[in-house]
């Protein structure tokens, strides 16, 4: 219990420990009581809910989550919390129901991710083959077409080295997105100091907006024709996730970023700009036998450890299909949305990274949202303005690169020619 954690962790790691699972059981019996004498006490139900999740008893949870709605305890934070609750009995019910004889006590052998060189490669060739059927994909000589001149780790301690950033570290029953922690804030030049060391950090510089920290570096950046018409570009300026990417990756040989979906059913790029990466990708149908955890999270950590799996504890990981790929300075990897993946560095890297939005996940983006501004205002606005009858959702097979300026002032001039729908 050394390392720094997030009050979620803990709670998790006490909730599990023996003391932790007497206290909530104790506190269950004293709600069953209550509701013996009043049984139409929403608030107690509620409550009972809240502690059976904790509990991990997700069924019951949902079924007094449930009575308390009947009981008139209504609120967008419980709407909320069912849907949580809901994806968590639907994983351990789709687990429940699969066959367990066809499991083997092996992982299956990983597949390769198909590389295409982008020379080779149109729009409308990405777009229906990879992103609408969700297959990943490595784009060749992809960074070419967005660097002129590739950055390296000097160029980023020139431009951003007195920047102030805080940095995620890993921990292994940490609770949050990708079982990162918030660790130390420094300035990006200690930070790359320090990875190129002797006694490298164990700290990630994960997922720095470059739009908010550093806009200066992006002026020579040209964004790929196949990410071009990124819905997120379409809207009000000010939008929740409008100006958040693209973003900057530096680590140290050996840090990894454990297995994640990334949020809100977007599509995903990565250019690698040094150093490199091995990713493990997941179909999106595999979900449920990655043992997801929801907690208190519409998006889950994953329980198995593929560092080191155990097939006994969790069988149906064997019935899986993961994809693996070495990501090398100048390849572009697409990650289309509900693919979950575990990256590993293996050497010093540097990257940049950018979620997306398009037609090939625009309703699925729509349905993640919809969950989302039960709680989140920010979330409810870009919901609706995706919702509008009038939004331009159209995408043109012939969409060209663009640079960072264009891309950021969407060209809509020319949508009466747009021929994706
Ligand atoms: O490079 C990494 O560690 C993973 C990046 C990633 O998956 C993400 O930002 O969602
Ligand atoms: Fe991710």
């Amino acid at each position: 219990m050394s390392q720094t954690c997030s009050a979620r962790t803990m709670i998790k790691r006490i909730s599990r420990s023996e003391e932790g699972k007497e206290f909530l059981s104790q506190r269950v019996a004293q709600i069953q009581q209550v509701l013996l004498d009043n049984p139409d006490n929403g608030l107690a139900h509620a409550s009972l809910s809240s502690f059976f999740h904790k509990l991990e008893k997700s069924k019951d949870a949902l079924k007094h989550l449930n009575k308390a709605q009947k009981c008139g305890i209504l609120s967008n934070e419980f709407l909320w919390k069912e849907e949580i609750l809901r994806r968590q009995v639907q994983s351990e019910e789709t687990r429940d129901m699969t066959d367990l004889s066809k499991c083997y006590q092996r992982m299956p052998d990983s597949k390769q991710v198909e590389r295409r060189a982008a020379a080779d490669l149109s729009v409308s060739e990405f777009f229906f083959k990879y992103c609408l059927r969700q297959v990943p994909l490595v784009i060749t000589g992809g960074v070419d077409i967005m660097l002129q001149e590739r950055w390296t780790l000097d160029l980023i301690k020139q431009v951003a080295g007195l920047k102030q950033v805080c940095l995620k570290h890993l921990v292994n029953d940490s609770m949050q997105w990708a079982r990162l922690e918030q660790s130390t804030c420094t300035t990006v030049g200690k930070f790359i100091d320090s990875v190129c060391g002797q006694n490298a950090s164990c700290d990630y510089l994960f997922d720095w907006s470059l739009p908010l920290h550093c806009p200066e570096l992006l002026s020579q950046l040209v964004i790929p024709k196949y990410f071009a018409g990124d819905f997120l570009q379409r809207v009000a300026p000010g939008s929740l996730y409008r100006d958040s990417w693209p973003s900057l990756f530096i680590a140290a040989n050996g840090v990894n970023s454990e297995l994640h979906i990334d949020t809100f059913g977007s599509n995903f790029w990565m250019a690698m700009l040094q150093g490199k990466k091995r990713w493990t990708l997941f179909s999106p149908a595999d979900k449920n036998f990655l043992y997801p955890d929801y907690d208190d999270s519409l998006d889950p950590v994953f329980q198995v450890d593929l560092r080191n799996p155990d097939l006994s504890a969790f069988p149906l990981l064997s019935l899986t299909h993961p994809q693996q790929c070495v990501l090398e300075p100048g390849d572009l990897l697409f990650v289309p949305s509900g693919c979950a993946h575990r990256v590993e560095n293996l050497t010093l890297s540097l990257a940049i990274s950018a979620n997306f939005v398009d037609l090939s996940n625009f309703p699925l983006v729509k349905k993640e949202l919809h969950y989302r501004s039960l709680v989140d205002p920010n979330a409810q606005e870009l919901l609706h303005q995706f919702d509008d009858l009038n939004f331009p959702s159209k995408m043109f097979s012939k969409q060209t690169d663009l640079s960072w300026e264009r891309f950021k002032k969407w060209p809509r001039h020319d949508y009466n020619v747009y021929d994706i729908t």
